[in-house]
């Protein structure tokens, strides 16, 4: 009942208002004040003009005062290509956007209205029409064809002997996977994941044997890298600000990306004067409650030799995981402890365990 009341008092307050402004029009109309539209005109004229401005003025101050936030220092290669596109093309749209505002605003303070005056007849030009049909189609091509040779090769076939690492998302954070010394990522499949197996690793290919997992990603500086990347349930993006790195994490398929990142960690921390300096991974894709929490620590090493140290004072994953040996076929069982880098003299103790388990 208080609601219907409720909203009858505001369907009536509505009803009062209407009719005010309906008797306010038909009073103008009787009335024909022919100053009062003129001088209305010119307010909002002048208005136009002030907005205009502001708007300028705005704009230009923003993007040179919050420059360096939305603007992140380079840090790949292929980064330094799409960063001089990026500027080419907002050059080329700033300078069509100052002149179409102006324009805009100009001309409904210039033409506003005034008794007696009369619009010009203007059937066509074909000049004007060629000309601006022309000059937007030749600049537009080439901003396309430039950007076009950039995608091909960026999205192109990574080198051979590129570092491989997978990247996989879920809800709601990173992992990383490396492929051990082989550089060679081992099988996975998604009915394999269990609480332990979460890669869904697939232990009876041997690729498998000497992948590890890692809560950061590790980089080279100067060496390519191709990322793989999947999502386990829903759609995430793999985000590299620095490293001008974008891509989709997509389920039940790879997506990939190439790039080589030219300034280490350390580089940055003095680069930026900020000793806590550290490369950040994040998701930007709006994947659910806790979206917000998928950051990735990212760690750059300063040469080649260093990455390569790093990777070898891993542990395979299987070598944390060794009850796991009893999905590597039998005969094959030995060479998977041998290539996990599981010690000798613990072999005999987690074969036992293999048989206890198969038994
Ligand atoms: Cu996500």
């Amino acid at each position: 009942m208080l609601t219907f009341i409720i909203v009858l008092g505001i369907v009536l307050v509505l009803a009062i208002l209407y009719f005010i402004f309906r008797i306010g029009n038909l009073v103008e109309l009787v009335k024909e004040k022919d100053e009062d539209i003129s001088s209305s005109n010119s307010v909002h004229a002048y208005l136009f003009m002030l907005f205009m401005i502001a708007g300028l003025v705005g704009f230009f101050w923003y993007s040179y005062a919050h420059f360096d936030s939305y603007n992140l220092p380079v840090a790949s290669e292929h980064g330094e290509v799409t960063d001089y596109l990026f500027w080419v093309t907002m050059a080329v749209t700033v300078v069509a956007f100052v002149l179409i505002f102006i324009v805009m605003f100009w001309f409904t303070f210039k033409y506003r209205y005034e008794k007696g005056r009369k619009a010009a007849f203007f059937a066509d030009d074909h000049k004007l029409e060629i000309a601006w049909t022309v000059i937007p189609a030749i600049v537009l091509a080439l901003l396309i064809f430039s950007g076009l040779r950039a995608w091909n090769d960026i999205t192109g076939e990574a080198s051979k002997d590129a570092a491989v690492i997978e990247v996989i998302g879920q809800q709601f954070f990173w992992t990383a996977r490396y492929p051990g010394k082989d550089n060679l990522l081992g099988k996975h499949n998604y009915k394999m994941i269990d609480a332990s197996n979460e890669f869904g690793l697939d232990l009876s290919e041997e690729n498998t044997w000497d992948d590890f997992k890692s809560m950061e990603l590790h980089l080279p500086k100067g060496k390519e890298v191709k990322l793989v990347i999947r999502a386990k349930d829903v759609l995430h993006i793999v985000f590299l600000p620095h490293f001008r790195v974008k891509m989709d994490a997509v389920p039940g398929m790879h997506t990939t990306f190439k790039f080589t990142v030219t300034k280490s960690t350390a580089d940055m921390r003095s680069e930026t004067g900020n000793p806590n300096f550290n490369y950040e991974m994040a998701c930007t894709e709006i994947c659910g409650r806790n979206h917000f929490a998928m950051r990735f620590p990212v760690f750059v090493h300063d040469t080649v030799e260093d990455y390569e140290n790093w990777l070898k004072s891993q542990e395979a994953w299987l070598k944390q995981n060794p009850d796991y040996l009893k999905y590597v076929p039998a005969e094959k069982r030995e060479a998977a402890i041998v290539k996990a880098g599981i010690p000798a003299d613990s072999q005999e103790a987690i074969q036992a365990a293999v048989t206890v388990t198969l038994n």
